[in-house]
């Protein structure tokens, strides 16, 4: 089995065991690798209903074929579980050397069962694996973690840690690695944490068997020349995705004062001109020609910052200060949170407060005080105080002291950087995205601000099924870093090519969206049965962008009108060959080869 190096790891945490397995050729062939091997061994395996952060959760770690080799950004993994966040399918797709070494080590993927005893890290280093003692670890922030678990393993050793947050089981805490890099947005670090799982520490020195070396490196190496030599090249390496403040202001999309308008008077104090000017380092993911990790001062020290992170935390917040909001991603990146989701919630809090809930809250806040957002940062961390209910997210919160009307999610996750007021097909990304509500699967606002932006039509349906397939489908299941394509324009066609010289299969874009097709399904099908069923209100996006129109800038008085967002979802689903509520048809279950799933369903809804 070439790419794939066929080996899976499992680590039962309970009983301190580690076994090497098989990867079923058949699987490998329908569903590749990264997200597609998550689902499918999360369908398979895990009890339905099962709590989140009990011990029978599973985390999975899941590299894809090309994942570890040179080329066009190959150095990431997907993180996956079902989320504690929301109660669905999560996952995450992080750069770390941890990905690139698990390959090396022989494993394709990494599945951690089980919980231990007391504090722990799983060591591997190629053939041996280890559960070693983490209690002197506990409590640290993730960076120190790495350094202390660098120096006694070394330089080499690829390091994946969760803060204080997992550890606490914040329910949007993430997995960290090289300070930089964060991953699993739905609560991967929580459950990270439930199984007292502190580090994971990966070496390894094999070979990843190819196809066709000769042919694979000639095609990589022509690849990266293509994406480096484009015109927008050394702009984004100037600015990388920070320069979407700019843009997001100029296009009305820019979240501020949680979600209720999409400009902010200070945007380019926080933008990537401001960015750029005061940039200290750059840094990437392994194996990476576009480095996208821009480096700040803040206040207690340096920090990378992305677009996301500049927008949540600081014109959703109304905050315009690059050192103020640095400091804020500072504290998610050591404590293990996800920035949007703090975001989201720090400005739930400061409207709720505005709104009159601050009784409800125990304390008052208002926009744009950093201070506070601070505190509150760390309360959320270690779950102190109020931080215990600000740690479960914005659903909950706003189903315990009211003001669901602005909580700003889709199925419990929090809403990424772009408003969609104006901007339908997005809305409708975010309302379909099989994590809840993340940009990455369908970032299709770029296109439809330039297209017929406040129409409903079926063509915006297709766009996000056809984003859907690349971004959500190809990249996530063979697993590489899709800015070559998006952000320098790389061609699309390099990347069956590359599996071909790789696995040998003679990919084309058809395999690739039917792969796409297969995951959606069966994430889609995870959902139902995890939440015990479904109806068409769950694929809603937030109300607030259809009951409070922007009040101003040039799109004042813009809003999501709810007949039209009807008219485009029954667009997605009947192009989808899913019913009327959102469940794949028979039909679709069956030509995707995913027959069997329609008899689990039917314990759930009807099935058509
Ligand atoms: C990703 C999400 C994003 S998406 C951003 S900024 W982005 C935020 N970054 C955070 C951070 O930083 N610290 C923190 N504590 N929380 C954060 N939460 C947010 O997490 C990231 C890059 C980026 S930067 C993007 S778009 C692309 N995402 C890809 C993807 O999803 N799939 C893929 N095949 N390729 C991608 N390439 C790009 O990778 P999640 P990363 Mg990411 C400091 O993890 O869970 O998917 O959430 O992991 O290694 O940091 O890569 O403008």
């Amino acid at each position: 089995m070439a790419g794939w190096t066929g080996r899976i790891l499992r680590v039962d945490l309970t009983r301190k065991k580690a076994v090497a397995q098989e990867l079923d050729a058949a699987v490998a062939k329908s569903f590749i690798g990264g997200r597609g091997l998550a689902i499918k061994i999360l369908w398979d395996e895990l009890p339905p209903g099962v709590d989140p952060l009990s011990p029978h959760n599973k985390l999975v770690f899941a590299t894809g074929p090309l994942t570890g080799l040179p080329g066009p950004n190959f150095g990431k993994l997907v993180v996956a579980a079902k989320s504690p966040l929301t109660r669905g399918y999560g996952d995450g797709n992080i750069g770390t050397w941890a990905a690139v070494n698990l390959r090396k080590a022989g494993y394709d993927a990494l599945v951690v069962e089980g919980k231990a005893e007391k504090p722990s890290y799983i060591y591997i280093e190629n053939d041996k694996v280890e559960v070693l003692d983490a209690t002197e670890y506990w409590g640290l922030n993730a960076w120190a973690v790495e350094e202390k678990l660098q120096k006694i393993h070394g330089r080499d050793a690829a390091v994946i840690t969760i803060g204080p947050a997992g550890e606490n089981l914040v329910r949007f805490a993430t997995v960290i690695s090289q300070k930089g890099r964060s991953g699993g947005r739905p609560g991967m670090g929580a459950v990270m944490g439930s199984k007292n799982l502190k580090a994971i520490v990966v070496k390894g020195r094999g070979e990843i068997p190819l196809a066709d070396k000769a042919a694979y490196q000639k095609l990589a190496v022509e690849a990266v020349r293509e994406g480096s030599s484009s015109p927008s090249y050394s702009f984004w390496m100037r600015q990388g995705t920070t320069s979407t403040v700019e843009w997001a202001q100029e296009a009305s999309v820019l979240p501020t004062y949680n979600f209720s308008e999409g400009q902010f008077d200070e945007f380019s104090k926080v933008g990537g001109a401001m960015v750029e000017k005061f940039e200290t380092d750059l840094k990437s993911c392994p194996l990476c020609f576009m480095a996208c990790g821009h480096w700040v001062p803040a206040e207690s020290g340096t920090v990378e910052v992305d677009y996301e992170n500049l927008a949540m935390l600081g014109p959703n917040l109304g905050i315009g200060d690059l050192s103020k909001v640095g400091e804020l991603n500072r504290i998610a990146d050591t404590m293990g949170m996800d920035t949007i989701s703090l975001g989201n919630v720090l400005g739930y809090v400061m409207e709720a407060a505005e709104r009159g809930y601050g009784e409800k809250l125990g304390f008052e806040v208002e926009w744009g005080d950093y201070e506070a957002a601070k505190q509150l940062a760390l309360d959320i961390a270690y779950r102190r105080g109020v931080g215990d209910l600000l740690a479960e997210g914005v659903k909950h919160i706003s189903e315990r002291i009211g003001g669901q009307d602005f909580a700003i999610h889709v199925k419990g996750l929090e809403v990424s950087a772009y408003d969609c007021h104006a901007a339908p097909a997005m809305a409708l990304a975010y309302a379909t995205s099989p994590i809840g509500a993340h940009h990455k699967d369908a970032w299709v606002i770029s296109w439809e601000v330039k297209t017929d932006r406040f129409g409903y039509t079926r063509e915006k349906a297709a766009k996000v099924i056809e984003l859907q397939r690349i971004r959500g489908g190809w990249f996530e299941a063979f697993v590489g870093c899709r800015f070559p394509w998006v952000e320098v324009s790389m061609s699309l066609d390099w990347y069956p090519k590359l599996f071909k010289a790789a696995t040998g299969v003679d990919a084309s874009p058809e395999y690739f969206n039917e792969v796409g097709d297969r995951i959606y399904a069966l994430i889609r099908a995870f959902w139902i049965r995890e939440h015990g069923g479904w109806n068409r209100e769950k694929d809603m996006p937030p109300a607030k962008w259809f009951k409070n129109p922007l009040t101003r800038g040039p799109l004042k008085g813009a809003h999501l009108d709810y007949q039209g967002y009807n008219q485009l979802l029954d667009y997605y689903y009947e192009l989808r060959g899913w019913d009327k509520n959102g469940v794949p048809t028979r039909e679709t279950l069956s030509k995707l080869g995913l027959g069997y799933v329609a008899k689990e369903l039917e314990k759930y809804v009807e099935v058509h």
